[in-house]
């Protein structure tokens, strides 16, 4: 489905060591389009919801506090197989094993700081873009390749 879309978040710790640019242009030159994207930090409700399943873990409360400690940079992409290419593109949750490559990889060390989140799953993906997103702040927008040249 070429209409997929999946929410990518670069954490505190990423907008701080200013990997924005570099983790959007990462998106972009895969092939993915940006449909909604805002900068905010997140309230202690809006984090127990996004990560609901993870409240009994015993790292929630420093997970919890680092995601609402600074600004982060929501985002949603949108494409073929986003869901799925978007984890590989960010590497697997503990840095240690991340590939070079990858986000993870390439720009962190330990998984309390691991730089951006990527939804993994459709039905997360669809969860988590009503959850930060409100619908008329996604927007559907056509490519100029796709302009006549007597515009
Ligand atoms: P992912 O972010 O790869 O989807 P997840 O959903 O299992 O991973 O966990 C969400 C975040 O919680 C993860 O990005 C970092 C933090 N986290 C996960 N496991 C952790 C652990 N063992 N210790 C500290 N933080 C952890
Ligand atoms: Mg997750």
């Amino acid at each position: 489905d070429a209409r997929e879309r999946t929410l990518i978040a670069v954490k505190p710790d990423g907008v701080q060591r200013r990997l924005v640019g570099r983790i959007i242009q990462r998106f972009e030159q895969r092939g993915f389009k940006l449909v909604g994207l805002k900068m905010m930090t997140a309230s202690e409700d809006l984090l127990s919801e996004h990560y609901r399943e993870l409240r009994t873990k015993p790292f929630f409360h420093s997970l919890q506090s680092y995601m609402t400690s600074g600004p982060v940079v929501v985002m949603v992409w949108e494409g073929h197989n986003v869901v799925q290419t978007s984890r590989t593109m960010v590497g697997p949750t503990n840095p240690t094993v991340a590939q070079a490559g990858t986000v993870r990889g390439d720009f962190s060390i330990h998984v309390s700081r691991n730089v951006v989140h990527a939804s993994d799953s459709l039905e997360g993906a669809q969860r988590e873009i009503q959850l930060w997103f409100e619908a008329k702040d996604l927007l559907d927008w056509d490519c100029c390749d796709q302009m006549s040249t007597s515009e």
